[in-house]
């Protein structure tokens, strides 16, 4: 909004040129994002507390039966922030803003919807597994019926390493596209089980695709890179970077020992975004690297529940997802929350490579 408001004004007032880059509004609108999320999450944790949205937990993990009662839905908290800093920071004729809003609204719907019925219902059981899925689908195809009408829409697939390889995956592409957002929405969500554990890693997965839709909506840049170019596109990188603002200011509360938990509201939405702004840039493959965590507790989900059932009653793991596993180890919950922050930035490190090897 003040992009539209002010960079006009900018041939009598010279300094507010600066509303033209991507880079300076992107920020800003992380500062934003983190000063927003900062400042009303001590009020709104108590809010929280006070209407009762504390946290059911399952016995089966010992340690975590001393969390009983943290609030949850702190995804709102960071919500708010994210999306009154995009409205603040982008162009607001921008279609990829309004898309990435409401792909973002739009999971994080779903999931306060599992939420809110968990609460009512005192326990561990919101929505049925089926219902939510819908939703995510929904919600998905929707963003792709109005993603297909973008002039530079494309079936193609663009590859990590081989920069020549860009299979059609013709009408396929609309599956695969609902199947990359509802995949990272539901990664999010498995490994949203520690304090930090699922904020930590989106937090540097947004900062990664901020520059992956940088480079795809800078022509200069994508034609050197050799990744598609797509007009537009990297006025993304201003909700990448309130994403991130917003992330940090939640995880100000929800670092060890958390005050506050996202619930789905966050997790789903933050994955769905994430998904979203991968089928925007057309990195869908390399979001596995950048996501890696999430997608290896998702595997370890798979596989354990698959094994189980086939192996009538046995595991692989001790318990999935992955991270319960370590913590039925011994490991502190702290110690495994930092190791997973690390492999997820040398993750994001070894995506970004990929811009420069073909
Ligand atoms: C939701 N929710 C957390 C919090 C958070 C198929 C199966 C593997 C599904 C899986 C599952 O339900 N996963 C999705 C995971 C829960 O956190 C809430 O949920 C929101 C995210 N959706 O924001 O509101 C608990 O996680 C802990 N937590 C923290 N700090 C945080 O910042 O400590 C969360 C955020 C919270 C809190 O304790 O209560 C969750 O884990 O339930 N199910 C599981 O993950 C269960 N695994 C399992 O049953 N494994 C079996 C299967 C696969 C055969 C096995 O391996 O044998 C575990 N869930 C729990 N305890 N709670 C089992 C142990």
């Amino acid at each position: 909004m003040l992009y539209n408001l002010l960079y006009p004004l900018s041939s009598d007032v010279g300094f507010l040129n600066v509303f033209r880059y991507i880079t300076f509004r992107s920020i800003w609108a992380l500062l934003t994002a983190l000063m927003i999320t900062i400042l009303i999450g001590p009020a709104f944790i108590r809010l929280l507390q006070r209407i009762k949205c504390g946290q059911y937990i399952q016995a089966e993990v010992q340690a975590h039966q001393c969390k009983a009662g943290t609030p949850t839905m702190g995804g709102l908290l960071m919500g708010a922030g994210v999306i009154v800093s995009v409205l603040l920071w982008a162009d607001l004729t921008n279609h990829y803003v309004w898309l990435i809003l409401f792909v973002f609204a739009g999971f994080g719907l779903v999931g306060f919807l599992d939420d809110y019925s968990k609460l009512r219902h005192h326990a561990n059981k919101g929505f049925s597994a089926r219902a939510k899925f819908l939703g995510q689908v929904l919600v998905a195809v929707a963003a792709m019926v109005f993603l297909i009408h973008e002039p530079a829409y494309s079936t193609t697939l663009a590859v990590p390493f081989l920069k020549a390889f860009t299979p059609n995956l013709g009408w396929l592409y609309l599956p695969f596209a609902v199947l990359v957002m509802v995949g990272s929405s539901n990664g999010v969500n498995l490994t949203d089980g520690m304090d930090g554990l699922a904020i930590g890693p989106a937090i540097v997965a947004g900062a990664c695709f901020s520059i992956f839709v940088y480079v795809a909506g800078h022509v200069a840049m994508a034609r050197y890179l050799q990744v598609s170019y797509i007009p537009g596109v990297g006025e993304v990188a201003v909700f990448c970077g309130a994403l991130v603002g917003g992330g940090l200011g939640f995880l100000w509360f929800n670092a060890f020992p958390a005050q506050v938990f996202m619930g789905d509201v966050g997790s789903l939405s933050i994955g769905g975004a994430l998904g979203f702004v991968a089928v925007l840039c057309k990195q869908e493959l390399v979001l596995v690297i950048v996501g890696g965590l999430f997608v290896v507790e998702t595997l370890s989900v798979i596989l354990q529940v698959g094994y189980f059932r086939f192996s009538g009653g046995k595991r692989i793991f001790r318990m999935a997802p992955l991270h319960h596993h370590f913590e039925l180890k011994g490991i502190p919950e702290s110690k495994i929350i930092i190791r997973f922050w690390i492999l997820s930035i040398l993750l994001a490190l070894a995506a970004l490579s990929t811009l420069k090897l073909r």
